[in-house]
């Protein structure tokens, strides 16, 4: 998959992203129906205490991969840069900890490579490693993730935006149906999200709802 930067931007506009530890439903069936809602990527990022591991993963991995391809959605794999080559997904994710990003983006190939950015610096060091979106956050308090940078408020993207960091940019972190909007009047291009999708009581309400609110603030 060779997107062009507005196709990125695209799909960017509502990124979920989930692991089965995060759902309050079935799995397979809380990504069916966030892709009916209007959901526009996905990311696998199924880690932490009691998550699928060897086999079942790659199973679980192949199920909602299958999901997505049947809709078009770009299936990005968390961390895990052999895992995304050994299951020819569309793209990897990783943080500032995660595997040299250069390294990374030559692994990859043209594939899509997410890099996560908590500040300009590092913004600016992802777009000289070849990252085709940047994440920010957390943008919100959060429970779903423990180990985060501080809260950034959307100021970060502001800034971001004001020094012209012009790279494909998704907000995260506490993002939901309330403040969605703020993140994206921010220069986001779209609004990454776990639990607003995944312990939604109706997933494809949220979904839809988040999908609306993403779209009315794209400004690119
Ligand atoms: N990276 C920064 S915050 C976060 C990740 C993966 C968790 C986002 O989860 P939620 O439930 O949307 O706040
Ligand atoms: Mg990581």
């Amino acid at each position: 998959m060779t997107l062009t930067v507005q196709q990125m931007r695209e799909h960017l506009q509502l990124y979920f992203v989930m692991g089965s530890l995060n759902c309050i439903h079935d799995p397979v069936e809380t990504l069916a129906s966030a892709i009916c809602g209007g959901v526009t990527m996905f990311q696998f990022r199924e880690k932490g205490k009691g998550s699928l591991l060897g086999e079942s993963r790659i199973h679980y991995a192949k199920t909602l991969q299958a999901l997505c391809k049947e809709n078009n959605i770009p299936f990005i794999v968390n961390d895990d840069v052999s895992l995304s080559l050994a299951l020819d997904a569309d793209g990897v994710h990783i943080g500032q900890d995660d595997e040299d990003a250069c390294l990374v983006r030559r692994r990859m190939g043209n594939k899509i490579v997410g890099i996560s950015a908590h500040t300009l610096d590092e913004a600016r060091k992802a777009c000289e490693q070849g990252a085709d979106y940047i994440g920010v956050g957390p943008i919100y308090p959060t429970s779903t993730k423990h180990d985060t940078f501080p809260v950034q408020g959307t100021t970060i993207i502001r800034e971001m935006r004001a020094m012209g960091i012009e790279i494909p940019l998704v907000g995260i972190g506490g993002v939901t149906q309330d403040n969605g909007a703020e993140v994206m009047s921010a220069g986001a291009d779209g609004i990454a999200v776990i639990s607003e999708i995944s312990k939604a009581g109706d997933v494809r309400k949220a979904a839809a709802r988040l999908k609306e609110i993403a779209v009315a603030g794209g400004q690119r």
